[in-house]
């Protein structure tokens, strides 16, 4: 009988050993934080690339939890990201989807959110930063008929933000006005703003007609309103008092992520802090004017890993790192020249935003969507590098895993094992998107569907993944994707283009040319 207890007892063990995991208690719930940057490129942080710019906080963060290397936004670029991230959806289920510029909110607020499941999982939750999936009901297409002067709804908080302080669209868009819980901050009763995005208000000057006007100038696109020296997207009037400061802009969302911490320590939190870096325009502090040698993007990437350096001290400081899961990553991947002169060709020297991987923002080649990824739990991750795929359309279903929710999102995978002990698998194939255009990854392999259009945008001077033929190539052998296998691997091509249809479905429009005969 002895015996038979020992053995038992043994096999409990070993049972437990092999269950063993260090996954977490649902009811010590960690606080959760995704930082997240706005056209950062692979190889622009030092952990991912060793060069000549350098990124020592988010390296940290890098070096000391796990680096994935296969981590990916859903969409090359900024909404469609933004709006997977938030709702474990792929943006091109939602039709036509694409960069917003003063639409209406573009989830529905009633789709599940990972703000709306870390609220029913007992979480106070909060946006600071880049917003960009649209305000209010909609307008015209030209954004009038969108009032700034009253409440704005929905927006965030009606997707599950307890309190959101947000830059509407992007810092080179007008409004150029920060939002708080749904009212524009600073606002005037006798100076009302108005927004179009067609047509100028009479007598306003534009950086079309007053180059006179201009502290930076417009290469393409961005001539309409001046607002702070610099033209942007759209048209405005009025709202003086409302408007930032774009060299301030960096200070005012940290202050504005570091006060909600402080303020919100004592239960478990959610922050989504979104900086505005490196996107146009790129409006450096002063006091990080010159700092990386390569021009404004390079000097707003220092500012970026400065702000994250300061926020993690906040975190160090408040005695929240040991219980909080930071997530970095970004939303699209690199661009240099997106319509102004600031010097981030001519200064670039020997960087390489993309880190050697080809085409950049817009492209459907991996720069457009392999970003920097990275999960961070002090005393929890270990340091680790993680060659497995991830994208952040699994954040939800992760994340909801980690807190011991049971809702899942459509299209996300719990990869939560992963994240947190650097075990088992990350994805075996995943949908990459560009503009509304979409490529297939599955394993090693890479087939992009031919699409029309130009093979390169002239302005941005990136290369889009367009082509009149499909395209197949093994990233593991041929990481910049210089080799076409397509005609000498028609089998694998056929493969990969089944396998394509089955998830992408009905849906593609492309879909009659891809069924090879
Ligand atoms: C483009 C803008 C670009 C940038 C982008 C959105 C022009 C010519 N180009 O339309 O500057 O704002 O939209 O970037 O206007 S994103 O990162 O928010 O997706
Ligand atoms: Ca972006």
């Amino acid at each position: 009988m002895k015996s038979i207890t020992q053995i038992s007892s043994f096999l409990s063990l070993v049972f437990l050993l092999g269950c063993h995991s260090n996954k977490i208690n649902p009811n010590d719930k960690p606080n959760i934080i995704i930082i997240y940057t706005d056209d950062l490129g692979y190889g622009d942080v030092s952990a991912y690339q060793k060069g000549i710019l350098n990124t020592p906080n988010i390296d940290k963060l890098a070096n000391e939890g796990i680096k994935f290397t296969n981590g990916y936004s859903s969409s090359a670029t900024c909404s469609p990201s933004r709006y997977a991230l938030l709702t474990g959806t792929y943006p091109w289920r939602k039709a036509g989807l694409r960069v917003i510029t003063g639409g209406g909110l573009s989830i529905d607020t009633l789709k599940m959110t990972i703000p709306k499941m870390l609220k029913l999982s007992g979480y106070h939750t909060g946006i600071v930063g880049k917003w960009h999936l649209g305000l209010g009901k909609g307008s015209d297409k030209y954004g009038k008929g969108m009032d700034y002067n009253s409440l704005i709804y929905p927006g965030p908080n009606q997707l599950g933000f307890d309190y959101s302080h947000i830059m509407p669209d992007t810092q080179d868009r007008v409004p150029t006005v920060y939002i708080e819980n749904g009212m524009l901050v600073n606002s005037d009763p006798n100076d009302p703003l108005e927004v179009h995005f067609k047509n100028n208000f009479e007598g306003e000057p534009t950086g079309k007609d007053n180059p006179e006007l201009l502290t930076m100038r417009w290469e393409h696109g961005h001539n309409a309103s001046i607002v702070n020296g610099i033209p942007r997207i759209g048209y405005m009037r009025g709202g003086k008092r409302a408007r930032w400061s774009d060299i301030d802009m960096a200070d005012h969302f940290l202050n504005k992520a570091q006060k909600f911490i402080k303020l919100n320590k004592s239960k478990p939190f959610f922050l989504y802090y979104a900086l505005q870096q490196p996107h146009v325009p790129r409006t450096p502090h002063p006091r990080f004017e010159g700092k990386s040698g390569m021009g404004p993007r390079g000097d707003v990437i220092v500012e970026a890993d400065w702000c994250i350096g300061e926020f993690y001290k906040t975190l160090e400081s408040e005695g929240l790192l040991e219980n909080t899961l930071i997530i970095f990553s970004s939303d699209n991947g690199p661009v240099l020249n997106d319509g102004y002169y600031d010097d981030a060709v001519e200064k670039l020297g020997d960087h390489t935003p993309s880190g050697g991987l080809r085409g950049g923002k817009y492209s459907l080649f991996e720069a457009g969507t392999r970003v920097p990824f990275i999960a961070y739990w002090k005393g929890k991750i270990k340091s680790n590098i993680s060659d497995e795929i991830i994208s952040q359309v699994d954040l939800f279903n992760s994340i909801s895993s980690i807190v011991g929710s049971s809702l899942k999102s459509k299209d996300g995978i719990d990869l939560s094992n992963l994240i947190i002990d650097n075990k088992g698998r990350g994805r075996d194939e995943l949908i990459l998107e560009a503009s509304t255009r979409t490529a297939y990854r599955n394993g090693d392999w890479v087939m992009i569907p031919p699409y029309h259009g130009k093979e390169i945008a002239k302005n941005v001077n990136i290369e889009l993944g367009n082509s009149k033929e499909f395209k197949l190539y093994n990233l593991k052998k041929d990481p910049s994707q210089k080799n076409d296998l397509s005609k000498s691997n028609p089998k694998k091509l056929k493969e990969m283009i089944s396998n394509f249809i089955i998830i992408r479905g009905k849906n593609f429009s492309n879909i009659k040319d891809l069924v090879l005969e």
